[in-house]
């Protein structure tokens, strides 16, 4: 049954946002960076973590620590969880449910759109103002230029209250209304992220199989990679939208034709093949369904599930 905030909490809001009281929920790598970032920025911080210990080093620099969950979000407009999974999100937060109506939850813990969707409804259905958040960034990226972080939920004025807190994090990107797409932006990037480390981790594989060492090859390949992600990723954009995939560049027939010398270099270089075996796959569909002759961008269209 939806809960009703017992009182306005409007009205702890302090006159100056910059120094807004904030709760941090999950003190991992992420949370204790969250949570030093804001100390640093002179809110009031309040924090718990599952193992209380790890509260320590953030007492020393001036955070509150709670000695509950319900404590530490009663203490605070703004929550800011940050778990290992949305599983353990909703665990811990669901009996803080009714400490929690009249809130704001600010989730930065990584998961599906359709999570994102999901505790935002059991957010809704509980009076508690629920923004979903994805961290493109590492610990120790937090506070500094080049970090930015991506927002998204049903409610943007509420995002836009608790922007000049968000805002000592990391730079904001709201995304939009639908509680599901700062996790679908958040995903996305970084499967460009994961694509990238995959062919970075094969490529030091098998320039180390002849004994050469991955820092000479380094610059060869971080400019190589460099070049074709700035040719890559604005041609693919502008195929994919006028859906006009033909190229006189790389084609797929030609790739397809290629791929098998990589994937038996790799096994007479003594490397295992299993990371890369699943693209000659895509390749052989892709010719066989009639697109040899299409670049790379083809295979947007071809990885949606029929
Ligand atoms: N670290 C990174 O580089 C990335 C950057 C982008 C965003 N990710 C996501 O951030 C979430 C947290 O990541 P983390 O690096 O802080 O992870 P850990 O250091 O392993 O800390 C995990 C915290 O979660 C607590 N926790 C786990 N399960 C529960 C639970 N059932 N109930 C309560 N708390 C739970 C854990 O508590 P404890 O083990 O210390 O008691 C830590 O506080 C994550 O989604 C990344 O994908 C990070």
């Amino acid at each position: 049954m939806p809960v009703q905030p017992a009182q306005p909490v409007q009205s702890t809001q302090p006159a100056h946002p910059a120094h807004s009281p904030v709760t941090v929920l999950g003190l991992g790598l992420m949370g204790t960076a969250l949570a030093s970032a804001l100390i640093k920025a002179g809110h009031p911080t309040t924090v718990w973590n599952r193992t209380a210990s790890k509260t320590g080093p953030l007492a020393a620099q001036g955070a509150i620590p709670a000695a509950t969950a319900g404590e530490a979000v009663t203490a605070s407009p703004l929550t800011i969880v940050c778990l290992t999974t949305n599983e353990a999100v909703r665990a811990l937060l669901t009996p803080q449910a009714q400490a929690l109506a009249g809130r704001t939850v600010v989730n930065l813990t990584n998961g599906t759109p359709a999570q994102a969707r999901e505790l935002a409804d059991w957010a809704a259905a509980h009076g508690i103002t629920y923004i979903d958040g994805g961290i493109m960034a590492v610990p120790q990226m937090i506070a500094t230029p080049g970090a930015y972080i991506l927002y998204s939920g049903t409610d943007e004025a509420a995002f836009e209250t608790h922007r000049p807190t968000l805002e000592a994090l990391a730079d904001t990107k709201w995304t939009g209304k639908d509680p599901g797409l700062a996790a679908l932006y958040d995903l996305s990037l970084l499967t460009g992220m994961y694509g990238m480390a995959m062919g970075v981790a094969q490529a030091y594989a098998l320039i180390g199989s002849e004994g050469i060492p991955a820092r000479e090859f380094a610059p060869l390949l971080r400019d190589w990679v460099a070049a074709m992600t700035d040719a890559i990723v604005p041609e693919t954009a502008e195929a994919v939208d006028t859906d006009q995939h033909l190229t006189d560049v790389s084609n797929l027939a030609m790739n397809r034709e290629a791929y098998p010398n990589f994937l038996q270099a790799y096994a007479e270089q003594g490397l295992r093949t299993d990371l890369f075996e699943p693209f000659q796959g895509v390749l052989d569909r892709a010719v066989e369904e009639g697109y040899g002759a299409d670049g790379f961008s083809r295979l947007v269209t071809l990885l949606k599930q029929n």
